[in-house]
Order: structure tokens, then sequence, then C-alpha cells
């Protein structure tokens, strides 16, 4: 039997800067799960689930969750995936950081460095897929139907902290508790940034670095390049 390595990688950015989009990208072309901290969330809320309640209020205002609670939820997501992972949304803060680094260490950590003007109106046209957390935008990547998933064909929601307001709370946050955590990466030689405006440009810029990095998937179906 041949043992492959597991590749760990976490995908940083500010609110809007297209990790979500840029994940799926990379899940097509190299095969790793993604986890992304916010959908969790969504999906709590939606569920109505006794955290998500508690948490409800926290996301629409554009605050974030507390530390022990997001942590815990996310390693407990990440003890049932045994295969390579893309972490969205999560490290948020460098006590998230060191919460993770006490369990997995991070092969790399890909930075979206995209500029706060080029964000908010990204995120008064992006609409979502609740339950798989697929995203369009009605300028960017609009769905084949108005207002349906593109696979589903069920409806796509706005996101409740996606009015101006809650988004220019969010990139305060960003600044504030999440932009010390690319330093702490920084320090250890595993930060990767990508600068840019557009996706499709900063896109191949990104599948390029992975290609020489991310081992091939044990079952090597996942098709490398396209996505
Ligand atoms: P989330 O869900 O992690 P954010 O704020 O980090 O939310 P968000 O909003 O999901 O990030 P994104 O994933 O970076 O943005 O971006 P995206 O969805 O791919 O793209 C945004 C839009 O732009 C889409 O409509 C897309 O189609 C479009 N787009 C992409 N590229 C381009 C382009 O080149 N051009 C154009 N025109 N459009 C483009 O977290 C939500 C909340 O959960 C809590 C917090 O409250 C947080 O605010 N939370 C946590 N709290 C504490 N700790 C954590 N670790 C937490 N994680 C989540
Ligand atoms: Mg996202």
């Amino acid at each position: 039997m041949v043992l492959r390595s597991v590749f760990r990688a976490v995908i940083m950015g500010p609110p809007g800067s297209g990790k979500g989009t840029v994940s799926d990208r990379i899940t097509k072309s190299f095969g790793l799960k993604h986890l992304s901290s916010g959908d969790i969330l969504r999906s709590n809320i939606e569920a109505k689930t006794e955290l998500g309640l508690l948490l409800k209020a926290c996301i629409d205002q554009g605050q974030l969750v507390p530390d022990d609670v997001i942590s815990r939820l996310i390693l407990s997501n990440l003890r049932d995936i045994h295969t390579s992972w893309l972490l969205d949304g999560f490290p948020r803060t460098v006590t998230q950081a060191e919460a993770l680094d006490g369990r997995y260490s991070v092969d790399v950590v890909i930075n979206l460095n995209v500029p706060f003007a080029t964000i908010q109106d990204r995120l008064t046209s992006r609409w979502v897929h609740l339950g798989s957390g697929r995203v369009y935008n009605t300028h960017f990547n609009p769905p084949a139907v108005q207002g349906v998933d593109d696979i589903t064909g069920e409806a796509l929601t706005q996101r409740d902290d996606d009015k101006p307001d809650t988004v220019a709370r969010r990139l305060r946050a960003y600044e504030h508790q999440t932009q010390p955590v690319l330093e702490y990466y920084r320090s250890k030689g595993v930060l990767a940034t990508f600068t840019g405006t557009e996706t499709n440009k900063i896109w191949p810029h990104v599948l390029s670095f992975l290609s020489s990095r991310v081992p091939p998937p044990c079952d090597g179906q996942a098709a490398m390049g396209k996505a």
C-alpha cells in the first residue's frame, strides 16, 4: 500500500475577497476537502440549532463569534476528515491560529489581498445556495436562471450580513482581529500572498503555486488544472 501525505491549507482574505470562489476552484482542481467556518455557522442558523440561535445576532452584526466556540466547532469537524483539506474563514484570530496549531501543522496559507474598495459592491450583489455554500454574483458569475442554484434548482438567498453597514463592520473586524494572523503565518514561513482586484486574474497564480505543492489525491481522480 502506498501512503500519501495529507496536505493542509488555509485560505485567508477580507470579507468578499473571493475565498469561497477560489476555494471552489481549488476543490475542483486538487480534490481538497473544503471546510468553511461561515458555511458551518450559517447551516447551524438555518437548522435553528442551539448554537445557531445563540450566534445569529453576533454574525448578523458583523462581529466575530467567540474564539473557544468556533475553535471547538472547527476542530471537531476536522477530526472526521482524513484526507487533504482547505480551511476557509478559520483561523481568524491569533488565538484561533494557536488552537489549530496545537492539533495540526498547516502546509500553506493562501492570502487573497484584495483592496477594501473593491469589496463592498461584490457583497451587495452576492447570492448563495445555503445547502452547499455555492456563491454567485449578479455581475461576476450569475446563475443560469436568476435566483436559482445551477446544480440543485433550489432557491438562492442573500446573506443577512451583506448589508452595507454590516459589511463595514466585518471589514473593521478583519483589520483589527484577523490581519495579525497574517503576521503569525508569515513568521512561520507558510504565507503566500496573491494581490489583485479580480479573481480570474488571481486564480492562475494560485493554481500554479498549488500545482507544485499539493500531492496527488489518493484515488488519482481529481482533474488538475481547469476549474
Ligand atoms: P464568512 O462566511 O467566512 P467572510 O466575511 O470571511 O464570511 P465572505 O463574505 O464569505 O467572507 P469570500 O468567501 O471571501 O467572502 O468571498 P466570495 O463569497 O467568494 O465572493 C464574494 C462575492 O464576490 C461573490 O458574490 C462572488 O461571486 C463575487 N466575486 C468573486 N470574485 C469576483 C471578481 O473578481 N469580481 C467580481 N465582480 N465579483 C467577484 O463569515 C461570516 C461570519 O461568520 C462569523 C463572523 O461573524 C463572520 O462575519 N465567522 C467567524 N467568527 C469568528 N471566527 C471565525 N473563524 C469565523 N468564521 C466565520
Ligand atoms: Mg465565504
